[in-house]
């Protein structure tokens, strides 16, 4: 500790002492802060033991873990990937080549996707970093991984109390090589509502210099005017791509279709084309686009525009391989796949395989699937440990057709359904969700307007109302927020306009708007209010704040600042193990975890006491072979 480190010093010993000597020695200092962050983490794990962690509260305490096997990989120098062509090339070039490349790319979402659609996002840094090093040594081949943005962003900081551009830093550390992905919601950012045009410039230059090459801009309505600035803050202040998005509803093939048709998303992808996008995206969120629609899709597309096109699909329905088969016979350049532990139903496809349907095929990439079905293996057994988040859907379900659920929110709604007690009345829900789009004028549902009409389904549901009530009582019904601020214009104007019957019902005597919604929005002054944000958050988190904390805090002030106050309370807790995080640790059970760079502590937990009256507990530990006790309020 702190005094031996003093009493055992030479300088000490020889008698050589004066008021300078600590000043002289800031080593010591240092050794203090980690003394500190020490006591912090193991404050973290006797909190976790003696009250749970909130996010898992009434699970039992699981047994059946394996532990995750961290594949081999070859440690010397990284292997060229596409990170090192768009830095060759540039991005316009770099599309060129994309363009002519000829066969078929693969975007791994493992990372982000993936378990934003199996496990409501709450897969830690820690278990994604065991593998990213290995994974870009091992598989340089793949076009890009998906990593960031999405609902990852405020989940690293609202549940797993992480930061999510630290995340982002050590990954990008980690694969120097390949490309990186991230997902943005246009101008509503990586949030659920518009921000200031100048907040999201900030974010998109800050997520350029921390890591991301590729963005993936959409709008939740498919509104150009809220896709198009997006583009040309890639474009403006970053060197990296911008792949405008379309988002996929309803079905191509329906000769009844008349609103979302070939010619309506043929027009939009020459919009976000001629918008100065390096690649266009068709994103199927809920994962219904057909087989035979992806190929007319694709080939139309791919005949009239003159950027690269990657799809992505979610594999809700079970049948999303065709799909891909089609697609890539119709021309698409790069396919968006799960590696096979996280794969399959509301994720994406199953990379492993998808790799083996083409492996003779003539635009098959050849990639190794024996490292391949390695890393599956070690996601499937990292699985377990967040089996509290698991949807609960075991097989494929062609309900996604009628209720046109995203993936993402899918995993989501389950839980939500269960908070609100309505468990045992989830399909209908789901069907609900389908009759609350068409009362809404069919409309894209993708985040955040998915939330809207799932908010709207719940709150029917659980107030046992039928949309025939809401047509003829609605001046009676107070509609849930967002669903208000839906139709006020918050999330910009969906493609046919608002149906004017059920807005009128819904806003009562407000008045509507069609601007963008950022018009309404004062723009950040960046240099006066990040000195008041420094003012307030000091120096809690334990070194210097940066402007990339800044952007999280004006993206969620709250979710930020409860944060900021785990922070202060418990330190970074992103290392520590998983296992541990959600669900403690048993008496006997010894750690190892790394403190910061090079940094680490051997913990063990020995044992804890009842809880005296004022509630307190003891708890504990062995640090590096030093007893050490803490006491843990008991909530619990
Ligand atoms: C998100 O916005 O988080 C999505 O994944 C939408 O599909
Ligand atoms: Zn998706």
């Amino acid at each position: 500790g702190f005094l031996d480190n003093i009493l055992s010093s030479q300088t000490f010993r020889q008698g050589d002492v004066t008021v300078n000597f600590i000043k002289d020695h800031p080593e010591l200092f240092e050794i203090k802060k980690a003394r500190n962050r020490a006591t912090k983490m193991v404050k973290f794990l006797g909190d976790v033991i003696i009250n749970g962690n909130e996010d898992v509260k009434n699970v039992e305490k699981p047994k059946n873990f394996i532990k995750p096997v961290v594949p081999s990989f070859e440690s010397n120098g990284y292997p060229q990937g596409t990170k090192d062509l768009l830095t060759e090339y540039g991005p316009e070039k770099f599309s060129r080549w994309l363009l002519h490349e000829g066969k078929v790319h693969y975007t791994d979402t493992t990372m982000r996707d993936a378990h934003q659609s199996l496990l409501a996002t709450r897969m830690r840094t820690t278990d994604l970093l065991k593998v990213a090093e290995g994974f870009a040594r091992n598989h340089p081949e793949v076009f890009s991984l998906e990593v960031w943005g999405g609902a990852t962003f405020d989940v690293c900081l609202r549940f797993l109390k992480e930061d999510p551009w630290e995340r982002l830093r050590l990954l990008r550390k980690a694969m120097p090589n390949v490309l990186l992905q991230m997902l943005l919601r246009g101008s509503n950012g990586v949030g659920y509502t518009a921000y200031p045009d100048n907040l999201i410039e900030k974010f998109v230059e800050q997520a350029w210099e921390n890591g991301i090459d590729v963005f993936r801009i959409f709008d939740s309505l498919n509104w150009m005017k809220s896709i198009a600035p997006c583009i040309e803050y890639v474009r403006n202040r970053t060197d990296g791509l911008a792949e405008g998005t379309i988002c996929y509803t309803g079905d191509i093939m329906d000769p009844k279709e008349t609103k979302y048709n070939l010619e309506y998303y043929i027009q939009l992808g020459k919009d976000i084309e001629n918008a100065g996008a390096h690649i266009l995206a068709i994103k199927d969120m809920a994962g219904i686009l057909k087989p035979d629609a992806a190929y007319e899709l694709v080939a139309n597309l791919k005949s009239r525009i003159n950027i690269p096109l990657h799809l992505h699909t979610h594999d809700t329905s079970s049948i999303q391989a065709a799909t891909y088969l089609k697609a890539v016979e119709a021309g698409v350049d790069v396919i968006d796949v799960a590696l096979g532990g996280l794969s399959g139903l509301t994720s994406q496809p199953n990379f492993n395989s998808i790799v083996e349907m083409l492996r003779f095929h003539d635009r098959g990439r050849p990639i190794d699937t024996n490292k391949l079905n390695e890393y599956s293996n070690y996601w499937e057994a990292v699985r377990r440990y967040y089996f509290p988040f698991e949807s609960g859907l075991k097989a494929g379900t062609g309900e996604v057709y009628k209720h046109e659920i995203p993936g993402g929110q899918y995993s989501n709604l389950k839980p939500q359904a269960e908070s609100l007690g309505l468990a045992d009345r989830f399909h209908e829900i789901t069907e609900m969700y389908g009759k609350v789009n068409e009362l809404f004028g069919d409309i894209i549902k993708v985040t955040p307007s998915s939330k809207v009409v799932g908010d709207m389904a719940q709150y029917l549901v659980s107030n046992n109302l039928t949309i025939e009530d809401v047509l003829e009582k609605g001046e009676e019904i107070s509609f849930p927020q967002s669903v208000v601020s839906y139709f006020r214009g918050d999330l910009g104007q969906p493609y046919g306009g608002f149906p004017q019957k059920i807005q009128k019902i819904v806003l009562k005597d407000e008045k509507p708007y069609t601007e963008r919604p950022n018009a309404h929005l004062e723009p950040i002054d960046f240099e006066k209010e990040y000195s008041e944000f420094e003012k307030m958050f000091g120096e809690g988190l334990g070194r210097e704040l940066q402007i990339t904390d800044f952007l999280s805090y004006k993206l969620y002030p709250k979710v930020f600042t409860d944060f900021y106050n785990h922070q202060v309370q418990y330190g970074n807790v992103i290392n520590i193990p998983t296992k541990n995080f959600f669900y403690g640790m048993e008496p006997g059970e010894e750690i190892i975890v790394e403190l910061d760079k090079g940094k680490t502590l051997l913990i063990e937990f020995i044992s804890e006491s009842e809880a005296n009256e004022d509630g307190i507990a003891k708890v504990f530990f062995k640090v590096n072979g030093q007893t050490r006790a803490v006491e843990v309020q008991d909530r619990s």
